[in-house]
């Protein structure tokens, strides 16, 4: 018998306002149909054939042990995503699923001493995972906490060895409009696929910053973006980059797919900042998933001690948007 439980406390999509709406003028259509198709309650199979599975759980980093707010629900956190490239929905969880996690290959490339291809097993070779909580805070004033396996973006510089003139660390998504409806044309008009997001060498080389595989103690689902997405929890989600396979290392500031649709609403930076609205809506407060709570939104997510002084001197550039 099939018994629907009452999500009553959970957010519902008309209480966030999506990141896309403002671009509805330049007509996206199908999104409504595709998630229709994608049948609202899937809940995505933690990976269990994945072949890193063995790697999991890994040791959880006790400087990040504690987020200081209750770890979100794995069910809620893994089925109430953001995944433009398999639609707007929030309930992309199962149609993320038709995405192939092996074999997957990340290109490191641009201002490196070298380029290279590694495989994610090879990759994960290279590297020690542990555990860390994080708390998560998305632009459209929803958040969660999640601990999430992975490593840290500075491991990363040590494998690629970027050269002198990189100053700015460029993320590329997949582009597989074969098996991502949103990627297939028509589907979102003038979308500048795929997803691109940047930041600076510095900001790479904190230690906050983390590139995650894992989540709730096993191999991340395809919806949180495995094999491997970046995860900085003092800025807007959008910045935390799913599905990467390629890492390019540059001297000029790259351009993100966000800040390319709609730049005077989604900047380069887009740290944590309850006092800087977005042009359309209060960044005052969060609503937590799951729980049917609004709390507070914290200067650089509650991280400032650890990530404040990156900006010392960038006083004169739009750090909060
Ligand atoms: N490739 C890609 N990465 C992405 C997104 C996306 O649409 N495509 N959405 C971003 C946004 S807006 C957020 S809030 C987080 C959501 O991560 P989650 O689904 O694991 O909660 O992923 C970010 N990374
Ligand atoms: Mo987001």
């Amino acid at each position: 018998m099939l018994i629907r439980r009452n999500r009553g406390w959970d957010i519902r999509e008309s209480q966030v306002t999506p990141e896309h709406v403002f671009l509805n003028r330049r007509s996206f259509m199908g999104g409504v149909a595709a998630a229709g198709a994608v049948a609202a309650f899937g809940r995505p199979a933690l990976a269990a054939e994945d072949p890193s599975a063995g790697l999991y759980p890994a040791k959880t980093n006790p400087a990040f042990g504690d987020a200081g707010r209750p770890v979100t629900e794995a069910e809620e956190a893994t089925t109430f995503n953001n995944y433009y490239e398999f639609g707007s929905s929030k309930r992309i969880a199962s149609a993320a699923e038709k995405l192939p996690l092996r074999p997957w290959d990340i290109v490191i490339d641009g201002e490196v001493e070298a380029p290279l291809t590694l495989g994610i097993d090879d990759l994960l070779k290279q590297v020690t995972l542990e555990e860390r909580i994080y708390r998560h805070r998305c632009v459209e004033a929803w958040s969660m906490v999640v601990p999430w396996t992975g490593f840290p973006v500075k491991r990363l510089l040590e494998i690629a060895r970027p050269n002198a003139n990189a100053k700015y660390v460029r993320f590329e998504t997949f582009n597989k409009p074969d098996v991502a409806p949103g990627q297939k044309p028509g589907f979102f008009t003038g979308y500048p696929w795929p997803y691109v997001e940047g930041i600076t060498m510095a900001e790479a080389a904190n230690d906050l910053a983390f590139l995650v595989t894992g989540a709730y103690g096993k191999p991340a689902p395809a919806s949180m973006g495995a094999p491997i997405r970046l995860h900085l929890p003092w800025k807007y989600g959008f910045k935390s980059i799913k599905g990467i396979v390629r890492v390019s290392f540059t001297a000029e500031r790259p351009v993100s797919f966000w800040e390319t649709l709609g730049p005077s609403e989604y900047g380069f930076w887009a740290n944590v900042n309850p006092e800087v609205a977005h042009p359309r809506w209060s960044q005052e407060t969060e609503q937590v998933l799951g729980s049917g709570e609004r709390i507070p939104t914290q200067l650089y997510n509650g991280y400032g001690e650890q990530v404040a002084s990156l900006y010392a001197g960038l006083e004169t550039e739009k750090l909060f948007m």
